[in-house]
């Protein structure tokens, strides 16, 4: 799990699929908008670089992470994405609360994927600190927001070649 022995940027950029016909959708949480803003950023960027099409890729705010899986639905009901890549940022606080959220974040993630059969991206930072965070938005760890683009590439092309077959 230690993030310190995989940079969170780093791919090898031949191996990743063509994307240029897929649709994702960013559902971005609002709490620690400074840091889910540069992971949507990265998220953004990294989809582009590898040659998805604006036009396919739509974002979407919702005030907290708690709310994520619920706006990763909300796309999957009402439009054609492909994925749905939900960002969000939660720091170790002094009550229970960080593990209500991740728990139901991680649980709501992995069962919108499961309902609607298409990849839902755990694209969810859990620290203990803010300078945790700030370390894997863009600082010494990477961009944990790379990290799920590429992931969701992966996973709508490995659908796609498994319909396919
Ligand atoms: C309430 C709350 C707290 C304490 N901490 C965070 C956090 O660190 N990161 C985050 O994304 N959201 C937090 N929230 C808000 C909840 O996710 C949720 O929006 C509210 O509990 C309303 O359902």
């Amino acid at each position: 799990m230690a993030t310190s022995l995989k940079n969170l940027s780093s791919y090898d950029p031949d191996s990743i699929p063509d994307c240029s016909e897929y649709k994702f959708g960013i559902v971005v949480s609002e709490w620690n908008e400074m840091i889910t803003a540069a992971l949507a950023q990265g998220c953004v960027d990294t989809l582009l670089r590898q040659g998805a099409n604006n036009n396919n890729i739509r974002v979407q705010t919702v005030p907290g992470s708690f709310e994520l899986p619920l706006g990763g639905q909300f796309f999957f009901e009402s439009t054609d994405v492909d994925a749905v890549i939900l960002i969000g940022c939660v720091i170790q606080g002094e009550t229970k609360h960080f593990d209500f959220i991740c728990q139901a974040v991680a649980q709501g993630c992995m069962e919108l994927g499961m309902k609607y059969n298409k990849p839902s991206i755990f694209g969810l930072l859990t620290t203990n600190n803010l300078q945790q965070a700030i370390d894997r938005s863009g600082g010494i760890h990477g961009n944990k927001g790379d990290e799920a683009a590429i992931t969701a590439i992966k996973m709508v092309d490995l659908r796609k070649k498994s319909r396919d077959a």
